[in-house]
């Protein structure tokens, strides 16, 4: 029978391979790994277009490029962006309501269209009908919700003169003669200075977009040190600089360049063990907004992919994509209301928690100091929880939500401790069994995660 579930130290250190665990890594990383949950929030000038041109409905934030859409013809869009029902504050409540505790906002993408009030080009929001600060309004009103304002912010820039290389389809129409990426690199600096500077605390700088043969490693430590030198705190993803590794698992490998990882699309089957990560994924097929995709995931989806994050040791980042008026789509803020429902009972077995203790139990688990959940989408027919391998009984068992409750009955067997679980599921989306031990969970032997 496998080993035997002890109590003791709680789990390892998590180390960031060039700051290795500094004090200071860990003060900056504390907030953001108690969070465990966060809002990504993809709107642009494309948004304006709604995935549609020449006929195709299935584009988003990459229209320019997917579209070939000539930039003179992309600048033509300007006049056309004004969000006027575009609501901060709806937004920064749509987070906060559903349980995330940050929001990351595209300040910039690919396009190079500029969200915020920057000296350094004219290409953004402030040449628009609109001319509002839209970093100002989001950064204000995230601090009134109690969600902390990060921003996204993309390497790669399609509108910038200088920024090499150019698209294939459009070498012939966007000569490169005078281009210096270098000059391009202080305009990046200089607006990262920005956004860095002229709103207060910032809790991430999410870059991306960097995967370009002009964007070395090297740029991306300097651009890494010019945050920290701005903002000491702010969180940095590995994205700051290309990947060392190269193939399917360069966003699992242990990251060398910023303090998190940034798998897309995807949970790591193991999570990534000794290592902060977050996963980012839409809502449907789409970042950007895109008019025809109705692909929405369900909320019994989103919240096991929010238990699975958590589970592992990761963050989730799950985007919404604005339409062009400034819209959050219906869809979305179904999804991020029903999330909200359950996180009300449950977050407290999502935030501040560490991975599973198992290695295999047949249900996701979180802990966090003397407790352990245990989350159950299906409601087990037997009314019976095995914590396998478990030696102790904890102190006190109840589902949460019902904690008033009569506490659940548990023994131990050959397997493990038994919890009787009550006749019916405390909750339609996943019930959680809350477990109290007298000292803090920790799993030896065969049954441990290693
Ligand atoms: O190209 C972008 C994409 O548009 C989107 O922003 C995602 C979000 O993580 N990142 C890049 C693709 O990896």
């Amino acid at each position: 029978m496998s080993g035997a579930f002890a109590l003791g130290a709680t789990s390892l250190p998590r180390l960031n391979f060039f700051e290795s665990s500094t004090a200071q890594a860990a003060d900056r990383m504390a907030w953001w790994r108690d969070a465990r949950f966060g809002m990504f929030v993809h709107w642009g000038l494309y948004s304006v277009l709604a995935g549609e041109w020449g006929g195709r409905t299935d584009y988003a934030e990459w229209i320019r490029n997917n579209a070939k859409i000539p930039v003179d013809e992309y600048e033509g869009l300007l006049p056309r962006f004004n969000p006027t029902a575009f609501d901060a504050d709806h937004l920064a409540s749509l987070a906060a309501d559903a349980g995330a505790k940050y929001l990351v906002i595209t300040t910039k993408h690919h396009d190079g269209f500029c969200l915020f009030d920057t000296k350094q080009t004219t290409w953004g929001v402030m040449s628009t009908p609109y001319k509002r600060d839209i970093m100002r309004a989001v950064a204000d009103a995230c601090r009134r919700h109690g969600v902390k304002p990060c921003w996204y912010h993309s390497i790669m820039d399609w509108h910038h003169p200088d920024y090499l290389p150019r698209r294939d389809w459009e070498r012939g129409t966007r000569p490169i003669n005078g281009a210096s990426f270098e000059r391009y690199v202080n305009y990046l600096h200089a607006q990262v200075e920005e956004l860095l500077t002229h709103y207060g605390d910032v809790g991430v700088m999410w870059f991306d977009g960097e995967w370009e043969s002009t964007w070395t490693r090297e740029l991306g430590l300097a651009l890494q040190d010019k945050c920290r030198a701005l903002a000491p705190n702010v969180i940095i993803n590995s994205r700051v600089a290309p990947k060392q590794a190269s193939g399917l698992n360069a966003r699992l490998a242990k990251i060398e360049v910023g303090d998190f990882s940034t798998p897309e699309q995807e949970i790591p089957d193991r999570g990534i063990p000794g290592v902060d990560w977050e996963s980012c994924v839409t809502m449907n097929g789409n970042w950007g907004y895109n008019r025809a995709d109705h692909n929405f995931k369900s909320v019994p989806k989103l919240v096991n992919m929010l238990v699975e994050t958590a589970s592992k040791g990761g963050n989730l980042l799950l985007n919404v994509g604005p339409t062009g008026e400034g819209l959050v789509p219906p869809e979305s803020v179904e999804r991020l209301k029903g999330i909200g429902d359950w996180m009300r009972v449950h977050a407290e077995a999502i935030r501040g928690t560490e991975a599973s203790p198992f290695e295999n139990a047949g249900f996701r688990a979180t802990r966090k100091g003397k407790m352990l959940y245990a989350f159950l989408p299906e409601w087990p027919a037997s009314r019976e929880l095995l914590l396998p391998g478990m030696r102790i009984l904890p102190r006190r068992a109840w589902m949460l939500g019902e904690a008033s409750a009569p506490p659940l009955a548990r023994h131990e067997s050959e397997a493990g401790v038994v919890i009787t679980l009550p006749e019916r599921a405390s909750d339609p989306v996943c019930s959680v069994v809350a477990c109290e031990f007298d000292l803090p969970v920790r799993v030896s032997g065969a049954a441990s995660r290693r």
